[in-house]
């Protein structure tokens, strides 16, 4: 069997079938063995948080993410406590200094809360990084094995954007809960009754801001070193200076399960929220995950419950009668989607449901999205502009003009 035609454990075990993750992700089939660097999906997206005792409850007890493995001053790491989260497929790695003198702690003084590492699953550690190397990527760790009494994972990192890494994970000889130096956990979290089973399924994509001008080069990174290719979507010169401020092309792996905007700013009417970014970050990195499920109404429902604040948008952008004309019918009433702010967008593919929580933390960096998708495999291109101009106004409260 093909290693395009099967889902990986985590999926799996999260119960979903190739026809619910076509559908959730957009994931396509494609010829691996002509695949210079085969990726064949997330492997897990590890944080650094100021808190991460605090930040790992606030994972589980708003967003309903379930703890399944712990590393800490407990288990002998003397340096950091790390706590691993599941939702469905997707896996967060929380991570903060116990040690004063960790490096995390000076990671953390530099940029705030916010993703470090975004490891991805390979089938080849080596094959990636003579391939990587040879296209001149900076490899941080080469391959090698880390083994405990459930079996061997092979990894190796390479740099990308700012101090963001890519780690690549080959977890096909290995049973345990996470990585060698983890123990299995569960968490005590008891959530409510009639809470829904989980509130997203999967990650979509992750976005990464990079510096004026460098939007190209790191499209041509992916490409040339990870083997990953463009779609379609792109925000080009040409509409970047009228609202948005920013200049945009995506780049995907050969499944699409792991698709990367790349982000650079532009001049526009004010400053541009990529420039906020780069400043309160301290450089390139990553600044919002798309969270994919199957139920945006009740997760968003879910969220605001628990006191998870998202960007406005405004009675008019559903009021606009070339709003109804243009994306059709949807699987859920206009008054449904207005009562919460789900923005929504419709291509020659099909469509999407969208909407973006403010900053997650308290640097104006990291946020997530929500994304539920009907066979549209864009971004909400359409939205950009509503999108935007309510980005703008949490700009101004922040008194960024
Ligand atoms: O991932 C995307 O490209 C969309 C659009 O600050 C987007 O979600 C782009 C920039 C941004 C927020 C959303
Ligand atoms: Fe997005």
């Amino acid at each position: 069997m093909s290693l395009e035609q099967t889902l990986n454990d985590e999926e799996r075990l999260a119960g979903l079938d190739r026809r619910q993750l076509e559908q959730l992700v957009g994931l396509v089939e494609y010829d691996a063995s002509a695949d210079p660097f085969p990726v064949s999906g997330w492997d897990s997206l590890a944080w650094v948080a100021g808190n991460a005792t605090q930040t790992a409850h606030f994972f589980q007890s708003a967003f309903g993410m379930e703890l399944i493995a712990y590393s800490g001053p407990e288990t002998g790491n003397r340096d950091h406590h790390a706590f691993v989260l599941r939702s469905g497929a997707a896996r967060f790695v929380i991570q903060g200094a116990y040690d004063p003198a960790s490096p995390l702690a000076d990671h953390h003084r530099r940029h705030g809360d916010g993703i470090v590492d975004i490891a991805l699953s390979v089938p080849d550690v080596d094959r990636c990084i003579a391939h990587a190397a040879a296209q001149g990527a900076t490899v941080l760790e080469q391959p090698h094995d880390l083994s405990d009494e459930h079996g061997t994972v092979r990894v190796a990192a390479i740099a990308a954007y700012g101090e963001t890494r890519h780690t690549l994970v080959d977890r096909s000889r290995y049973s345990g809960p996470h990585l060698p130096g983890y123990v299995a956990r569960t968490s005590s979290f008891v959530k409510r009754p009639g809470a829904p089973k989980r509130l997203f399924q999967a990650v979509d994509h992750v976005v990464g801001n990079v510096e004026l001008g460098a939007m190209d080069q790191w499209v041509d990174f992916y490409n040339r070193v990870m083997g990953f290719t463009n779609m379609a979507e792109f925000v080009g010169a040409d509409i970047a200076t009228d609202y948005s401020a920013l200049m945009s092309k995506v780049v995907a792996n050969g499944n699409h399960r792991v698709k990367f905007p790349l982000n650079e700013p532009a001049q526009g009417k004010k400053k541009s929220q990529i420039d906020e970014y780069l400043e309160f970050y301290g450089g390139p990195g990553a600044q919002h995950v798309a969270l994919a499920t199957n139920d945006i109404l009740g997760t968003v429902d879910a969220l605001r419950a628990e006191g998870i604040e998202f960007l406005a948008t405004p009675d008019s952008y559903y009021e606009d009668p070339g709003l109804r004309a243009r994306i059709g019918t949807v699987r859920a009433p206009i008054e449904e989607l207005q009562a919460r702010g789900i923005l929504v967008d419709r291509d020659e593919d099909g469509y999407l449901l969208q909407i973006f929580t403010k900053p997650l933390g308290d640097r104006p960096t990291v946020f997530f999205e929500l994304i539920e998708r009907h066979g549209s495999l864009g971004f909400g291109i359409g939205n950009f502009k509503a999108l935007f101009e309510a980005i703008e106004r949490e700009q101004e409260k922040r008194g960024n003009f």
